[in-house]
């Protein structure tokens, strides 16, 4: 296959976002009204169906040989990630929020090689906070009315001392019962609890319904650390070329792993700091134990 062009690949996905962000701040989508996927809290909406069909008749018009894998498209058990250079897409990612009109929802378009993340834009268009990043070339925020920004924000980030001074995103999920809940809901009571009652006592938790925001933030610094389970690839691929480029890295969200997949669906990234990823790693995975989630990739 010829050399593909990575910043044509990019400034696509860019334009792309940006089409897909003027759809989204023209929709009034609501709560009463939108889709239910798997439960009432999987939420879907016309408008998460109308930008995945305008993102991928664009970007295989563009790119007809490339794979494209979409949330609103994706058929279990027959839709799966290879090696072939691929599109990864959330539509609207913080779909919950885009319902309510709370101000973190956004498009996330990842482009895989090899199943790595080698290209990521996520868009939030309620913000106007772009970012953008691709593998060996650095990773970038630019928010409303600004310059471009390299990540992470700081360019000396501090060092990470340990789970007790870190902000940290995590996400409930849909599932609400069930092993992977009772797991979540021990982990979250866990981060927080004080020292005294064995807890982390973190400076606090975040949930911002996005993941893809989520990575965004903890590539720029703003978060220390993100744990998820049960979110997918197009929540992720993006998020996780600009959070490696930003110094970040990824590990599993299951303890053990240091080589998760993009499609594990079980993810734990800390930022870019000159020293403490592994150690903040290692903390997280013993306040999961010996629990593990079970989402099935
Ligand atoms: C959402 C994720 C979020 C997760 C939700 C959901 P959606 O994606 O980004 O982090 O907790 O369960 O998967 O459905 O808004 O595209």
């Amino acid at each position: 296959m010829a050399s593909i062009n990575l910043q044509e690949i990019q400034d696509l996905l860019i334009s792309v976002a940006h089409e897909a962000g003027g759809m989204m701040l023209t929709a009034t989508p609501s709560h009463l009204n939108s889709g239910t996927k798997k439960n009432s809290a999987d939420l879907v909406t016309e408008t998460d169906r109308a930008v995945e069909k305008m993102v991928s008749t664009r970007l295989l018009s563009a790119h007809p040989t490339f794979s494209f894998i979409g949330e609103e498209t994706y058929v279990p058990g027959e839709t799966h990630l290879t090696s072939a250079p691929t599109f990864i897409v959330d539509p609207v990612d913080g779909t919950t929020n885009f319902v309510h009109a709370f101000p973190a929802f956004c498009i996330s378009l990842g482009f895989t090689i090899d199943k790595i993340p080698t290209v990521g834009v996520i868009y939030n268009p309620f913000l106007d906070e772009l970012y953008t990043g691709i593998k060996g070339q650095g990773s970038f925020v630019t928010r409303k009315g600004g310059e471009k920004e390299k990540l992470p924000l700081r360019k000396e980030p501090e060092p990470l001392v340990d789970l007790s001074t870190c902000l940290i995103g995590a996400e409930w999920g849909s599932d609400r019962s069930g092993n992977n809940f009772n797991l979540k809901s021990k982990v979250f009571t866990k981060l927080a609890a004080s020292k005294e009652d064995g807890g982390a006592m973190v400076h606090s938790i975040r949930c911002v319904g996005s993941a893809a925001l989520n990575l965004a933030y903890v590539a720029a610094g703003q978060q220390d650390v993100f744990w998820e389970g049960g979110c997918w690839a197009w929540d992720v691929a993006a998020g996780w070329c600009i959070l490696t480029e930003a110094g970040g890295i990824m590990a599993s969200g299951n303890p053990g792993d240091w080589q998760p997949t993009v499609d594990g669906r079980k993810y734990l990234a800390v930022r870019g700091a000159p020293s403490g990823q592994k150690e903040i790693v290692e903390e997280m995975w013993k306040v999961i134990g010996d629990g593990r989630m079970d989402y099935e990739s």
